[in-house]
């Protein structure tokens, strides 16, 4: 009994200093990582979206995280505009509108001008990758 309570411990014990090895050096490694990603990946992306009824051109916008992106919006038929939810940016008519994509994940974009009866079709995503 007390030689399988010893076992039981021993492996609790191993299990924790592997564990906190395993953090330490992730823990080591994410700021460098992250360090090299922002130097790296810190370009600047300049995208141009034409607007025609109902449609933008391009349905899907990728960047990378830490871009400096600077989205214009061309209406080449109709007058659009474009809102990016989650990063609360917008274009109304033609202009542009530049911001550093912080924030990963997919966001969804759409015309914020009512501009007729294809309207609500005026979607698209941008994903920070
Ligand atoms: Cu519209």
């Amino acid at each position: 009994m007390k030689k399988w309570l010893f076992t039981l411990g021993f492996v609790l014990a191993a299990t924790l200093i592997l564990s906190a090895c395993g953090s330490k050096s992730e823990d080591k490694a994410a700021p460098a990582a992250s360090a090299a990603a922002s130097t790296a990946a810190g370009a600047a992306k300049e995208i141009t979206i034409n607007a025609k009824n109902f449609e933008f051109d391009q349905k899907e916008i990728k960047v990378k995280k830490g871009d400096t992106v600077t989205i214009t919006l061309a209406n080449s038929q109709g007058n659009h505009g474009l809102k990016i939810e989650g990063y609360d940016k917008e274009i109304k008519g033609n202009g542009s509108v530049t911001f550093t994509a912080d924030k990963a994940g997919s966001f969804n974009f759409a015309c914020s001008i009512m501009c007729g009866q294809g309207h609500a079709k005026m979607t698209g995503t941008l994903i920070v990758e």
